[in-house]
């Protein structure tokens, strides 16, 4: 075989592989979907938004990393991405001190209960003496970045839905699946732009429930509620998906996992009610349509919300 035909054919199998991908991507049948959330696992998932970009609030851009060079399993000899830690994270309470340091020297891979250096995804590596190896891969960048933690960052997204209804209070069905039609709160987030879960980080010592309730009530209610409604909506959350986030912050060193809890409003009398109001975090909040040919979200939480709409049945 000539060295063309050798090149031809690497290069169909390719294509065609990435091809492959790009359509699980955007199929929309929820057995795909279900398949996406599954492929956030070490080894299978690789980086989307968290690759081949500046880094965020900064001026660094990321080591390329093609498609095929994401796993660290996959050698890759010229690889020699910048280090960044954002220079605001010195000194911040939230955040772990600079590495290599004599006087830091956490528990890796182990919840003290202060602090979560857990994976989702099992034991992560020790690289260079003192840094933790990011689970899903390549980002083109070391350091933390933005990330206050070396290693995880935990992070909750809570899921608030309701029925979509019409003047009549009647569930709207969507024309073509003739599906009920989901929507869940959403925000735009200030850093980014995107519309996204009213999620966030896990503050030392926290309960994921608490963290859940107050995310929420900070950045889509802006602590406006005063009653016990929302104590109490909060008390009955499905679990959805506790893992790995694609997050545009990510570093070889440092990443996002979150746990994602579905809070439903089924008759709409309860959180669906409520007057939303933008916290400090987020430029705007609403409901918005959980629809599949529409939805675009920070990060990976359009594969979150996919699994809630499955759950429930819902046109996607
Ligand atoms: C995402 O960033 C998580 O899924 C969560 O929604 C959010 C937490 O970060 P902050 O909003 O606190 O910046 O990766």
């Amino acid at each position: 075989m000539t060295s063309r035909n050798t090149a031809l054919i690497v290069f169909f199998v390719f294509y065609f592989g990435v091809l492959n991908l790009t359509n699980v991507r955007s199929e929309q049948s929820p057995d795909s979907a279900k398949m996406m959330t599954s492929l956030v696992k070490p080894g299978i998932f690789r980086h989307v938004m968290c690759r081949n970009e500046l880094y965020p609030r900064s001026n660094i851009a990321r080591y390329p990393v093609p498609d095929e060079f994401v796993f660290w399993s996959v050698p890759f000899a010229d690889y020699s991405p910048p280090s960044y830690t954002a220079p605001h994270i010195g000194g911040q309470i939230w955040a772990d001190p600079p590495l290599p340091s004599e006087s830091f020297n956490p528990k890796w891979n182990h919840n003290n209960g202060q602090v979560n250096r857990q994976s989702f995804h099992g034991n992560y590596e020790i690289v260079g003496g003192c840094f933790p190896l990011n689970p899903m891969g390549r980002t083109g960048i070391r350091g933390r970045g933005l990330l206050g933690r070396w290693g995880p960052n935990h992070a909750a997204d809570p899921i608030v839905t309701r029925w979509k209804r019409d003047e009549k209070d009647q569930k709207i069905q969507h024309p073509k699946t003739g599906k009920n039609i989901l929507q869940m709160v959403a925000i735009q987030r200030s850093d980014n732009k995107l519309w996204a879960i009213p999620g966030g980080m896990v503050d030392p010592g926290e309960n994921v429930s608490v963290t859940l309730k107050r995310e929420f009530t900070e950045e889509a209610l802006n602590f406006t509620d005063k009653s016990n409604m929302v104590e109490k909506f909060f008390q009955n959350g499905v679990h959805v998906y506790s893992g790995y986030v694609d997050d545009f912050r990510n570093t070889d060193n440092a990443w996002m996992e979150t746990s994602a809890l579905n809070f439903h409003d089924e008759d709409g009398t309860e959180v669906g009610r409520l007057e939303l109001m933008a916290g400090d975090d987020a430029t705007n909040v609403r409901w918005t349509d959980l629809d599949g040919q529409q939805l675009k979200l920070h990060a990976n939480h359009a594969d979150i919300v996919r699994d809630v709409v499955i759950k429930r049945n819902a046109h996607w």
